[in-house]
Parts: structure tokens; C-alpha cells; sequence
């Protein structure tokens, strides 16, 4: 049976944050849902069918200053005088209404990415609750350094550190994991006690508006959270970057966006936690489960229709194996349902966007053109009159690309993989680590001496042994090269979202 589509329960639904009359989406901003004073519209499309979601209200530079001063407001505000117990069941109760109000989130992120509901109901939203809970509990069991000082001449002293909140928080954040890649930052901030604000993506504007509904409800304080709409450069997420009152600045996306916001961060000495891009690869001894592997890889090469930062596009399999591998990934790629995102039954969705798409097939292109053998996919799918308007392309497998290949060195963020043989050890850890980016490996072998000696040797912030995209939110989470600066997750979020000052007491 199939449920009612997208478009449908979209065009039902009444949202608050949207303007009645007009359908337009607001900004949040001090509490309020307000349109801004830029008159600027932008279409928020839907993916599926290349059809108008909404009109976004777009963020003058007033109204980027609006929300930074009412996120600097409210740090001496009550939130400010708030006792942590207080200030985190608050953040309990955030995920308790996203978790109450789970449809309309649910809703709201289809419509944004036409992602299956097989998809954001497992991931994208349940983690968007889970993101409050997480962090509001590693805040309050989380003790600080305490050292005695005792001087061989007499000489003591007791110093201990104390957290403070690092006051007003930037978060800008892409469109693949909305919801989940926002909260990500916006949890851990909130926890310790900063205010925030956000620019989601312009491509996915709707459950970071959503969210405001939320705070409101909950009971946290205006100010607390703002969201201001537009784009990058000469635009709400430039200005937000270059506020002076922005005290630091949280940022997942693209690793020329990041170079950019470093730049404007530079001026007064702001820090920054990046999450950015990854080429990252998925090695398969030919000891593995086999179909364990093949599962896994394909999870990770084309979940979300690939536009995951921590997928893998390179894949390393041993020779043994190789022809067997190949084939039996290509029968998953080819396994993949499109259509209604509503449907239980549909498995993959469109990408983001016109642009993307184009930017996706201009690869499947340039791997044609340098030789590849296209072992499946390398087109756009046939999909019902309806949807011909979306995004979509099919999941591609390549084999016989030479390493120098643009295909290989650049990601792509599609639903697509490269095959390479390997024959020993040394020579899949060096094609592994070919790459300037270092975000994270999956690695599927029997052996666990071997597992470990390669995870040890990968240049990476994340290795999976016989998994993918498994996540312990209280684990460390970052890249390195290309791939990003610092650590997020668990304390390591503690560390940026906080300072840490020591105190020395003389006995
Ligand atoms: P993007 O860099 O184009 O945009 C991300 C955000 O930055 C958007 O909100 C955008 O409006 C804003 N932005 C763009 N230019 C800006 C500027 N000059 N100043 C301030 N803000 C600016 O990224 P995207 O296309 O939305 O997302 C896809 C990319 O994100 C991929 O490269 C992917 O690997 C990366 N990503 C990385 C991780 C990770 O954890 N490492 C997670 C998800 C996505
Ligand atoms: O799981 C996470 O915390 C996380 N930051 C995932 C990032 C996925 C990238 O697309």
C-alpha cells in the first residue's frame, strides 16, 4: 500500500513558520518568526519533481545583525543565569517535541531533499532528536581537571578548570543531513550554554525553521536560537561569518567554502570547527564476509544517493575477489527504487538540486571520456512521468581509471564508486591514502590483526571495520588534510563549544 506522495501532505500541512497568505518561509529571530526587511524571496525547489516547496524569506545584513544581537542578548539573559540541570532538561525537552512532532520534521526534510522516508525516518530525524539528548547529558556528568600542586619547596596550590560558554556560536550548515549535521552543532552549543546562530543551507531551509516552532514551545528563551535565510558569498552566510559579535564558528560543507570562512574568521582571531569534504575508501580483502562487504559498500556508496561526506567513491578489492565483488555490487546498484520519497518501498531519491545534478554528470561524462569500463549506471534513470522533472541519476560502478583520474581525486557526491584490484596490503593502504582529503575508511576483512595494522595506517579522523556509519555520538568526529579542522562529538564538542579557564588557589 502506498502512502500519500510528498508533494500531497506537503501542500496539506500549515506550518507556522510560514507565512499563511503568501506560503512564504521566515526567518527566526529573537523568538519570532519574522520575513526580514530585504523584501528578497528565493525558491526552495523540490527535488523530486523540480517543482516550488516555498519562497524563502532571504536575510538582509540588518537582519543578520538582528539575530547576532539577539543571540548576544541573550547569553546575560535568563538563558545566561540558567543552572546547567535546567538548561539541559530544556534541551530534553527539544528532543522530546522533535521526537512528538516527528512527522512534520519528517515532512518538512523530504520536501527539502526528497529523500525516502526509508531514510530520514531512521536517520535524519530520529538523530536530530538524539543530538539534544546526547549533549545535554555529556554536559552534566562531564567533570573538569583538578590538579594539586605540592613543590618539593613547600610551596601548594589547588588548581582546578572551570567551562564557560564561548558566547555567541555561528553554525552554517549544507544540505545532505540537514536536520541531523545542524542539531550536530546546535546541541553541543546550546548544552554548554552559547547561544546560536544558524544559516542552514539555502537548498534546505525548512527543519531548521521547524526547529524554532520547537524552542518556542519547549520554553527556550527568545534569542537562544536564531535562523536567518540566504546564501554564501555577499549574502547571510558571509555576513554571519564576518559579524565581529560572532564568537566562533561551526561549519559543515564544501572545502572551498571552508578556506573562505577561515578567512573571514581570521579577523578578530575567531575559532573554527570544520567538517568538510572527503574522497574517502572503502578497502575489501578477499577474507571478508563477502556479503557483509558488499552490503556495506553499498550502503556506502550510495546511501542518500551518495551525498554522504563520509561515502566512499574509491573502492579497493582484493584480486581474488575482484570480478565476484564487482558483480554483486552491481546487481544492489541496480536494485535501487526511485520515486514517491513517501513510499516505504522507494530506496533512493534525486540529488539536491538542478546543479548538482548537472555537476554529477558532468563526472559520469569525464569518466567516459578517460577510459572507464562502466559497469553499471553512468546515465539518468527512467522514472514515472511525475517525477521526470526531478533530480535523479542512476548509482554507477566504474572500473579501470587510472589513479590521476579527476574522477578518483575529487569528490563527486553522488551515487557513484570507483573499483580498483589491489594485490597486497601496502598497495591498497597506498592507494588509499592517494589523496589530499582525510575524513574516514570502511575496512572489511575476517583478519583483526590486519584490520587494526590498516586502520592504524590510514590518514583518516575515522576508520569502520566491517561497518559504515555507525555512530557513537560521544566518539571523536573529524577529518584531517582537506577534510576539516578539530573534533566534534562527546567532549571533544566541549572542548570548542567552551573555554576552559584554570583557577589556582595557594594553600
Ligand atoms: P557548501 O560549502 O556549498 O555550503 C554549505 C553552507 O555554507 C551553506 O549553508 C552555504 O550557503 C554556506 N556558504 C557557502 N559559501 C559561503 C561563504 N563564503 N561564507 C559563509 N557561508 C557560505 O556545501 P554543500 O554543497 O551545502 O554540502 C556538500 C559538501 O559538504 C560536500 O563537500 C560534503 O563533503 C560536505 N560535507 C562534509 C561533512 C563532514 O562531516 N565532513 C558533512 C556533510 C557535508
Ligand atoms: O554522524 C555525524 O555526526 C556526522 N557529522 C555525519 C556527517 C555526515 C556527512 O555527510
Amino acid at each position: 500500500m502506498q502512502g500519500p506522495s510528498a508533494i500531497q501532505k506537503i501542500a496539506k500541512s500549515e506550518k507556522k513558520y510560514m507565512t499563511s497568505s503568501a506560503k512564504q518561509t521566515q526567518q527566526f529571530i529573537d523568538g519570532k518568526f519574522v520575513a526580514g526587511t530585504s523584501g528578497r524571496t528565493f525558491p526552495n525547489i523540490n527535488p523530486i519533481n523540480g517543482k516550488l516547496n516555498s519562497d524563502i524569506c532571504e536575510a538582509s545584513k540588518a537582519d543578520v545583525h538582528a539575530a547576532v544581537s539577539a543571540a548576544k542578548a541573550a547569553l546575560t539573559g535568563p538563558w545566561g543565569k540558567m543552572p546547567v540541570e535546567t538548561r539541559t532538561n530544556l534541551l530534553h525537552g527539544v528532543a522530546a517535541e522533535i521526537s512528538r512532532r516527528f512527522d512534520d520534521f519528517l515532512e518538512a526534510e523530504i520536501a527539502d531533499t526528497g529523500k525516502p522516508t526509508s531514510i530520514a525516518s531512521h536517520i535524519d530525524i530520529p538523530r536530530g532528536a538524539a543530538n539534544f539528548k546526547v549533549f545535554a547529558d555529556v554536559v552534566k556528568n562531564v567533570p573538569t581537571e583538578s590538579f594539586h600542586l605540592d613543590t618539593p619547596d613547600g610551596r601548594g596550590a589547588l588548581n582546578y578548570g572551570v567551562r564557560v560558554p564561548k558566547g555567541v556560536i555561528g553554525v552554517i550548515s549544507p544540505w545532505n543531513l540537514p536536520l541531523l549535521l545542524m542539531t550536530w552543532k546546535v546541541g553541543p552549543a546550546l548544552a554548554c550554554g552559547n547561544t546560536v546562530v544558524v544559516k542552514p543551507s539555502e537548498e534546505t531551509p525548512s527543519t531548521a525553521t521547524l526547529l524554532g516552532e520547537v524552542m518556542n514551545t519547549v520554553g527556550v528563551p527568545p534569542g537562544v536560537y536564531n535562523v536567518i535565510h540566504g546564501f554564501g558569498p555577499d549574502s547571510a552566510g558571509e555576513w554571519l561569518t564576518q559579524h565581529p559579535d560572532v564568537n566562533a564558528i561551526t561549519f559543515t560543507g564544501e572545502t572551498r567554502t571552508g578556506e573562505a570562512i577561515m578567512k573571514a574568521a581570521a579577523n578578530g582571531v575567531r575559532p573554527v570547527s570544520f567538517e568538510l569534504g572527503g574522497k574517502n575508501a572503502g578497502i575489501v580483502f578477499a577474507d571478508a564476509d563477502f556479503d557483509a562487504a558488499v552490503d556495506g559498500i553499498s550502503r556506502a556508496a550510495f546511501a542518500n544517493t551518495g551525498q554522504v561526506c563520509l561515502g566512499t567513491e574509491r573502492v579497493f578489492v582484493e584480486r581474488s575477489i575482484f570480478e565476484k565483488f564487482a558483480q554483486a555490487l552491481k546487481k544492489k546498484a541496480e536494485g535501487f527504487v526511485f520515486g514517491d520519497p513517501m513510499n516505504p518501498a522507494t530506496t533512493m531519491g534525486p540529488l539536491i538540486s538542478k546543479e548538482h545534478r548537472e555537476k554529477v554528470l558532468g563526472y559520469f561524462a569525464a569518466a567516459k571520456k578517460q577510459g572507464a569500463t562502466i559497469i553499471t549506471g553512468g546515465g539518468v534513470p527512467k522514472v514515472a512521468a511525475e517525477y521526470e522533472g526531478g533530480h535523479w541519476v542512476q548509482p554507477t560502478i566504474w572500473t579501470g581509471l587510472p589513479q590521476d583520474s579527476s574522477v578518483i581525486r575529487e569528490e563527486i557526491f553522488g551515487p557513484c564508486v570507483h573499483l580498483e584490484p589491489f594485490d597486497t596490503e601496502e598497495q591498497a593502504l597506498n592507494m588509499a591514502n592517494d589523496t589530499p582529503y582525510g575524513l574516514a575508511t570502511t575496512i572489511w576483512t575476517t583478519d583483526l590483526a590486519r584490520a587494526h595494522r590498516v586502520a592504524g595506517k590510514i590518514n583518516v579522523g575515522i576508520t569502520w571495520i566491517n561497518c559504515w556509519f555507525l555512530r557513537d555520538l560521544r566518539t571523536s568526529f573529524g577529518g584531517q588534510g582537506l577534510s576539516g579542522i578539530g573534533r566534534e562529538g562527546g567532549v571533544h564538542s566541549l572542548e570548542f563549544y567552551t573555554e576552559l579557564r584554570n583557577v589556582c588557589v595557594k594553600l
